[in-house]
């Protein structure tokens, strides 16, 4: 078989950027090694930026997004002195962001690629890549016991953080970046209306909180957690009962609860692997960085991420032009600092830290003081939540 791109990885990058190529006619072949019902099992993101909010729709993949996805203008911040509004629209000039779960948009874009006719092959087992510093790579899998070979002439490994293709990067070119938080996340989906119509991020002594939803009856709730704690240690009962100390006391009084119908730990890490691009191979998404969610910048890097790839393909298959090709690692990487400092600073504010007792506490409750008695301090907040320009 023979593409022009070989992309490694069905998920939220690797679809995007086979259904952007696929409308400029660019030919692609997508390798996912899950199942299509298993990749859209997985509950991640929830929040997305203007940016990605206008490549969905660009991409022709906006339309129930555009019906069931909220348009948030702010969310709150409590702590132990109260709860703060962090208005983004008018901090911002008008900017907002979009809540639609990324499981809908993964959803959008097997159900456009399989419109369109696009060659998303699941279940493909082995991926290998080959002759990467060459002018005619390839990549290999195994599906249904049989091996199969594509050649092509880029890569995209948008595999995730433990995907192949980042490994294929010789590890005397690879440098990697990593900072592992001392917490996970535990998370829950309900069918139970949320508790406020916008999220509220809790500062707590016994640890963070968040409170996001899906829509007017699908609500997400996260607690801190020891990365000790496993899933089957939590009950509903015991996660609604440590949400609510952590909460606000209105919200804690109107809270609905109900049984969870998804649960899991995620452990958090801020990485980054410089560069994003060896040869004829090209690293977007999860497979080049990963983010503590708090900021909610780790489904919206992809799409930045998939922003510049794309041009940069497109550039080359329209003109021969291969700047934006060679500059795409450094281009994007710009843009990935950025939200990693502030998914840093975010989980940071926000998180109890055990080694932080005495100076490390009074000086996070400064943070949040200096935060909500500066307008400054709060345009600079806002401006990152709804994503820098790219
Ligand atoms: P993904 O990991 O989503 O997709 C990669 C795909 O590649 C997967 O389908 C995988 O099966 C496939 N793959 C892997 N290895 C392969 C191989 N060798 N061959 C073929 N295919 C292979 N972000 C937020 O903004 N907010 C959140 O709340 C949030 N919560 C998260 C919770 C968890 C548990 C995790 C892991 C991430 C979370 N994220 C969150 C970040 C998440 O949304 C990612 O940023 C997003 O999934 C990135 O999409 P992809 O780059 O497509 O990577
Ligand atoms: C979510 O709804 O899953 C979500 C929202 C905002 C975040 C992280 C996760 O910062």
């Amino acid at each position: 078989m023979r593409t022009q791109v070989a992309i490694i990885g069905g998920g939220p990058s690797g679809l995007l950027l086979s259904q952007i190529l696929h409308l400029k006619g660019i030919d692609t072949v997508v390798l996912e090694k899950h199942s299509e019902e298993y990749v859209l099992g997985r509950i991640r993101a929830g929040v997305l930026e203007q940016g990605l909010v206008d490549i969905l729709r660009a991409a022709n993949v906006g339309a129930r997004m555009d019906q069931v996805g909220q348009v948030h203008e702010g969310f709150e911040i409590s702590h132990m002195n109260g709860c703060q509004r962090i208005d983004l629209e008018k901090l911002t000039g008008g900017k907002t962001v979009m809540v639609y779960g990324q499981t809908e948009i993964t959803k959008d874009l097997y159900d456009a690629r399989r419109k369109m006719d696009g060659k998303v092959i699941t279940n493909a087992e082995d991926v290998a890549l080959h002759d990467l510093e060459t002018t005619s790579p390839s990549v290999t899998y195994k599906k249904d016991g049989v091996t199969q070979t594509i050649q092509c002439d880029y890569v995209a490994g948008c595999d995730g953080f433990h995907g192949v293709s980042r490994k294929s990067i010789p590890s005397d070119i690879l440098r990697e970046y990593e900072k592992v938080y001392p917490f996970g996340w535990l998370g829950i989906l309900s069918e139970t209306p949320p508790v406020s119509d916008e999220l509220i991020y809790c500062q707590h002594d016994r640890g963070f909180a968040l409170c996001s939803m899906r829509n007017e009856n699908l609500s997400r709730y996260y607690v801190q957690c020891s990365l000790n704690d496993k899933v089957e240690e939590w009950s509903d009962e015991r996660f609604w009962e440590e949400l609510k100390r952590r909460l606000p006391e209105s919200a804690a009084d109107r809270i609905v609860t109900g049984p969870s119908i998804e649960k899991s730990i995620a452990p958090l890490r801020s990485f980054v692997a410089e560069p994003l691009s060896y040869g004829r191979l090209f690293l977007a998404g999860d497979a080049g960085h990963i983010v503590p969610p708090t900021g909610a910048k780790g489904l919206n890097l992809a799409a930045s991420d998939i922003h510049y790839l794309s041009e940069a393909l497109i550039a080359k298959y329209d003109s021969g032009e291969e700047q934006l090709l060679e500059q795409y690692s450094e281009t994007a990487l710009k843009r990935i600092w950025k939200a990693m400092r502030f998914s840093w600073w975010m989980t940071t504010l926000l998180h109890k830290f055990p080694e932080n007792e005495g100076f490390g506490d009074r000086i996070q409750q400064t943070d949040i003081d200096y935060l909500f008695s500066s307008e400054a301090a709060q345009v600079s907040l806002a401006e990152n939540y709804v994503g820098l320009p790219y």
